[in-house]
């Protein structure tokens, strides 16, 4: 035995009881005898270069990390399925939408976009989508976004776009944001980008969690049938439990008091069984229609308004577990838009004909060679055979001596003329160009109905939204370049945007083609669809020594018997004496869990414990932030010191709990999400 100088454990050994955990090893399986010193010439000598065990430990470690994602770097997965309702045979041939009842395993990355990979999850920006189905036909993936339009029309734009978005070359900041001159520079000469900065401006960009989002294709697809009939379809993911946002003011709180907000929410739900669930839409039509609609359905700056098209929902999509390691499945997954299936084909939408390109490159600079297809979460889940050979890390070889096809051996696979992918034929002519169609050219029309389907409430928080990032915007120039295009959009906005800024309206931007007036679409809002219930919502309940229990298993039962979790905030995180003498660990000490991390707030303190927290910062900005985000609060009277000092006037978002029962009436406001009357007062 090393003496505890030599070995620097204190003296403690790390044998186990039974010595029944594995030996430790090099990667040659060599056991080690001393993990904890390196091999050096006396107790204070110089390291010896003969350590090949140091060497190849550090060696491995220097190169743990791959590129992150050039975009989408910072995201969470999860395993799941994704049932088929009914058959679509007659629409599309893909395998997984013949059978109803039949389940596809899926694995689905949800992003942000222009963080790295250690930024914040509640950055404002776009989520992306992205689901691999692994069919019985090989991998589809839909990699999509939450919102269903784009910046831009043409994939040559896409390296600007991101250029732009990101942190600036020169400074490297600001990261995560798009709060920054270069991104409103180039957005704001960009008119086709209107209508998504509409959407980044929303709520829609600021997410509960992802399990509150929706998610889009974005682009046009297409579905083919048996018999080769194409039908054009554009993908819905629509959230079982709703759609939910948080306050900007709340996103930069919760941005410092959990930065993984997002993941952890996903990984608890999932941990706990309480599934997360989208159905999956198609919105349907054919040539007939893209011919008559206002907008060309190749534009991928455009949608199709609900109202117009409906959504048929298809099937749906259940995260049911979460990854056994990060790295080798989150990290290493590899999103591809030309993974398409039999059944499912492109369009020319020029975006989507540039991403095809992309995807694949990506996966080669960040997964280092050709056989990422290897990976066991990139793999096909179905039999698959083709003659590709060798490269870095190729671990799936084949047996035998038939390496390429045709030959007269006998064996190996061969082409399925039948069933195998084909493309659909359609007609393509004409000159060879740089250029887009007409339609390409209406910039606001749609960007306009988007603003206007919103509620009042929305339309403030999107107005705001425009006044903090043009007010990060240091150029006036551009500040007033983006204001003349927002005229375009709504001149009342554009008014109260450079209101906020303290600006001048400056004059119209001439639009290429006139703004159309169109009918608001109620789809678009997410206030005006609300949740079914607060199913899938946390409580966070202030409680101390002394709290009424009686209340508290009361609230209790109502969240639960709602699907809603309950978790205790009390001074100490070791917990409360109850009045009945018992100790009730918390679930957060009040420092690390503000009000930020709940969708509503109970407070049940004693009241001498109320009269001596009620001066104290943390106690204040609990309850003072939960008011300014509109939350509804339930509260014992004993609570009334805390109102006082945190100078938070009691409005109709207050329930009072006051016996047995009256959690139930909270529970059913807390269905509306937030109390929006408050608004206005809270400004
Ligand atoms: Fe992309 C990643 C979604 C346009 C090039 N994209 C990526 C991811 C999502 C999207 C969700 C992350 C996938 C994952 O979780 O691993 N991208 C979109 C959507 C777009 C879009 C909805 C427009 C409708 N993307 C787009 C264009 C290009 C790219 C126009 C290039 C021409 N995207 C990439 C990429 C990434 C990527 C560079 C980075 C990492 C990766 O692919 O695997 O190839």
């Amino acid at each position: 035995m090393a003496s505890d100088e030599m070995t620097g454990n204190g003296g403690e050994t790390h044998q186990t009881a039974g010595g029944a955990l594995p030996t430790l090893t090099t990667s040659q399986g060599l056991p080690i005898a001393d993990g904890q010193n390196s091999l050096r010439a006396g107790p204070r000598g110089a390291g010896l270069l003969e350590d090949f065990i140091l060497r190849e430990k550090i060696f491995h470690f220097d190169h743990e990390r791959i590129p992150e994602r050039v975009v989408h770097a910072r995201g969470y997965g999860a395993h799941g399925y994704f049932e088929t309702y009914e058959s679509l045979e007659a629409i599309t041939r893909a395998d997984l939408f013949q059978r109803a009842g039949e389940r596809t395993p899926a694995f689905v990355r949800f992003s942000t976009v222009a963080g790295n990979k250690g930024s914040s999850d509640l950055a404002r920006d776009v989520r992306g989508f992205a689901v691999k189905l692994y069919t019985q036909q090989g991998n589809w993936d839909l990699v999509g976004n939450n919102i269903p339009v784009f910046f831009i029309q043409d994939a040559i734009k896409f390296p600007d776009l991101i250029h732009a978005a990101k942190d600036e070359p020169d400074s490297g900041f600001p990261q995560a944001q798009t709060a920054h001159d270069n991104f409103w520079d180039f957005v704001s000469l960009m008119p086709e980008s209107t209508h998504m900065l509409m959407w980044i401006m929303s709520d829609r960009t600021i997410p509960r969690s992802f399990r509150f989002m929706e998610g889009f294709g974005v682009h046009s697809f297409r579905m083919v049938n048996a018999q080769g009939k194409s039908t054009f379809v554009k993908f819905h993911w629509k959230p079982k439990l709703g759609m939910q946002s948080v306050m900007w003011n709340e996103a930069v709180k919760i941005n410092g008091a959990d930065p993984d907000f997002h993941r952890r929410d996903l990984w608890n739900a999932i941990q706990t069984g309480d599934f997360p669930e989208w159905e999956l839409g198609l919105q349907l039509f054919d040539e007939e229609f893209a011919a008559s609609f206002d907008f060309d359905i190749l534009d991928p700056t455009k949608i199709i308004p609900e109202e117009v098209v409906p959504v048929r929902r298809v099937g749906r999509l259940v995260l049911d577990r979460v990854v056994d390691n990060f790295f080798a499945e989150t990290e290493q997954v590899a999103f591809m838009t030309q993974n398409v299936v039999p059944g499912i084909d492109f369009t020319n939408d020029p975006l989507l004909q540039g991403r095809n390109f992309s995807y694949l490159d990506t996966q080669l600079k960040r997964l280092g060679g050709p056989n990422f297809a290897q990976l066991p979460i990139n793999a096909p889940k179905c039999p698959f055979h083709h003659f590709q050979q060798d490269g870095h890390m190729a671990f799936r070889n084949p047996k035998g001596r038939v390496n390429y096809e045709p030959n007269s051996w006998g064996e190996g696979p061969r082409e399925a003329p039948e069933t195998g992918f084909r493309s659909v034929p359609a007609e393509e002519m004409g000159p060879k160009l740089r250029i887009r169609p007409e339609l390409f050219a209406d910039h606001y029309s749609q960007a306009r109905q988007f603003f206007q389907s919103q509620t009042p409430v929305e339309q403030g928080h999107i107005r705001d939204a425009f006044v903090f990032e043009l007010g990060k915007v240091q150029t006036p120039a551009i500040r007033a370049r983006m204001l003349s295009r927002l005229r375009n959009v709504d001149e009342a906005l554009a008014a109260k945007i450079a209101d906020g800024l303290g600006m001048e309206l400056p004059g119209a931007a001439a639009p290429a083609r006139p703004v159309i007036e169109l009918a608001p679409s109620p789809a678009l809002s997410i206030q005006l669809n609300p949740p079914p219930s607060f199913a899938g919502r946390k409580v966070g309940a202030f409680v101390t020594d002394g709290t009424d229990m009686a209340l508290l298993a009361d609230l209790q039962a109502e969240l639960a018997a709602e699907g809603a979790v309950l978790e205790l905030v009390a001074p100490k995180v070791g917990g409360i004496i109850s009045s009945s003498g018992e100790i009730v660990p918390a679930d957060h000490a009040l420092e690390g869990g503000p009000s930020v991390l709940f969708d509503a707030v109970a407070l049940l303190p004693s009241e001498a414990a109320a009269r001596m927290l009620a001066p104290v910062a943390v106690m204040r900005d609990w309850l003072a932030d939960a008011h300014a985000h509109c939350k509804f609060v339930a509260h014992t009277a004993s609570a009334a010191p805390l109102f006082e000092k945190a100078g938070v006037a009691m409005d109709g978002g207050y329930i009072p709990l006051a016996k047995p029962g009256d959690a139930a009436g909270f529970v059913t406001a807390c269905r509306q999400l937030r109390f929006w009357e408050r608004e206005p007062q809270v400004k």
